[in-house]
């Protein structure tokens, strides 16, 4: 098992030591980090966090937790454990050794993946910053600075491959994740989803339930790559990454909780006069995160994909334990279409279907936390329930992009759409709702009207623990 090296400038469990121009690279593109960080990392100042750093990356015990001021947090490069004799396991070249360098061919390719995957993480930081001013608790607003640190050291992880394996290209890649920022007019983040707002709690708790697990599914894939360094550097960013998305299950629970058990004890449907968030206003948040987050998985058959799995770059979603040929070459799969205006499945190649296989896997998922709130307004004895809208609505990539559809898949056309969508989509009603329930609760043991306290603190520790000392 590999131990980082904190002895270094730069944590590393790579032997960064031992390779002086890959060293250097780093820590000349390390002071541009750390201005992003101080321009569009956490606004709200602290003297330190209890938070979790890697140490190791073994099963068992590879995080140490400690109070560490939020900007002196050590962002490392970590790569999970060779697997000896690891082969590619799909695509032409299944079989063969995995590569330890980039295929010359598939060059372009690696390098657009990694700059897709690495855009995402310092802008889900740069959509969160202001939340500290708001927060519930101070378990949440550990929680928060938790998740921004573990997003920048997956940019780190990102930049580590652009660095070491593509070049001056990759460096000036590294760049250009500095450069580009959520929402900006003129140098936007990629992916539709990283320039929406994250202005309040129920839009983080979402975000982490919805846009995280993309991330999961994604990550998942690209774990599959027969590009070695790229499938461990994921592995382990898979461990961080379950944190996240434990904050956006647990977050929504508590939420949905505190507003079922305030309609049961005022015997109301509206829980909003009394410190809540309504059911119907949680429902349009998650109608909105869920269908944004679906647009994250591109088109329903893309050539871009056939291809990477073909060249053996990116696999589906547990490729190992799929019960097939691994190649999937003259088979066919189902994917969702517009016919004769209405939502259809059409059956395609099954090569140019994989975006569409991977957002069924996570859209599988996203129905168990949906699942899960229900139950708990089952176990309030209320008879209201939340769903997932139909996979049509509120799309602007792929084959739904051309139509407007209701929650539960009915075509409309555009005046209806424009005449209903206030109900399914937050209106700015509902946002200056939520956005005045947010105030910052920063009493250790103390927490906002509008959610229940966690089952459990962090790391064995009470929620009435000092998570977050302030300056
Ligand atoms: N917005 O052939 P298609 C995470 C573009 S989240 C804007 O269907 P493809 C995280 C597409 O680039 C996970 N543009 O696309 C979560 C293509 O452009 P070109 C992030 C979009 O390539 C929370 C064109 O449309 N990682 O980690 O099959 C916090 C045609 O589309 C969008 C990855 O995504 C969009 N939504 O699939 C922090 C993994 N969708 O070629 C972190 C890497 C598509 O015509 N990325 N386009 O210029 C990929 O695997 C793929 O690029 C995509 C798109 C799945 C994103």
């Amino acid at each position: 098992m590999s131990t980082a090296d904190y002895q270094e400038k730069i944590p590393n469990n790579v032997g960064l030591a031992d390779d002086r121009r890959l060293q250097r690279a780093l820590e000349s593109w390390q002071p541009g980090f750390r201005d992003w960080w101080a321009e569009m990392g956490p606004e709200l100042p602290t003297e330190d966090v209890y938070l979790r750093t890697a140490v190791n990356v073994g099963r068992e015990g590879w995080a140490h937790f400690g109070h560490v001021p939020v900007s002196e947090y050590r962002w490392g490069v970590f790569l999970a454990d060779p697997r000896q004799d690891r082969r590619i396991a799909f695509g032409e070249h299944k079989g063969e050794p995995a590569w330890q360098k980039v295929p010359g061919e598939y060059r372009s390719a690696l390098q657009r993946l990694i700059v897709i995957q690495g855009d995402t993480e310092p802008a889900s930081v740069e959509q969160q910053r202001r939340l500290g001013y708001t927060a519930p608790s101070l378990y949440d607003l550990r929680n928060l600075f938790q998740v921004n640190v573990e997003e920048g050291r997956h940019l780190w992880a990102m930049v580590y491959l652009l660095h070491a394996f593509f070049g001056r290209e990759g460096r000036e890649e590294a760049g250009e994740l500095l450069r580009r920022n959520s929402g900006s007019e003129d140098s936007p983040r990629i992916l539709g989803a990283f320039n929406e707002e994250t202005p309040d709690w129920l839009s983080f708790f979402m975000f982490t339930y919805f846009t995280d697990r993309d991330g999961k599914y994604q990550l998942g894939t690209l774990k599959e790559s027969g590009f070695d360094p790229l499938s461990r550097t994921c592995e382990f960013m898979l461990k961080e990454e379950a944190h996240h998305m434990f904050v956006g299950t647990t977050g929504v629970d508590r939420v949905v909780g505190r507003t079922a058990r305030l309609m049961v004890e005022h015997d109301t449907d509206d829980a909003g006069p009394h410190g809540a968030i309504p059911l119907n206003v949680i429902q349009k948040y998650l109608n909105f995160h869920y269908s944004v987050s679906l647009d994250l998985f591109g088109g329903e058959t893309s050539t871009n994909v056939a291809n990477y799995f073909s060249a053996g770059l990116k696999g589906r979603w547990q490729e190992e334990r799929r019960k097939d040929d691994h190649l999937l070459i003259d088979r066919g799969a189902y994917v969702d279409a517009v016919e004769d205006g209405e939502p259809a499945r059409v059956e395609v190649e099954a090569l140019t279907a994989l975006n569409t296989d991977l957002r069924d896997e996570y859209i599988a998922d996203c129905e168990s936390g949906v699942k899960r709130w229900n139950r708990i307004l089952a176990e309030a004895g209320l008879p209201h329930r939340l769903a997932l809208p139909h996979r049509a609505f509120n799309r602007y990539v792929g084959a739904f992009a051309g139509i407007n559809a209701s929650p539960s898949g009915e075509v409309l056309t555009d005046d209806e759409w424009e005449a209903h969508k206030g109900a399914w989509l937050p209106t700015d009603t509902d946002k200056t709702f939520v956005a005045s329930l947010m105030h910052p609760v920063y009493e250790p043991g103390k927490i906002a009207s509008w959610l229940e306290p966690p089952r459990n603190g962090i790391n064995g520790k009470p929620f009435d623990y000092e998570y977050v000392h302030f300056l």
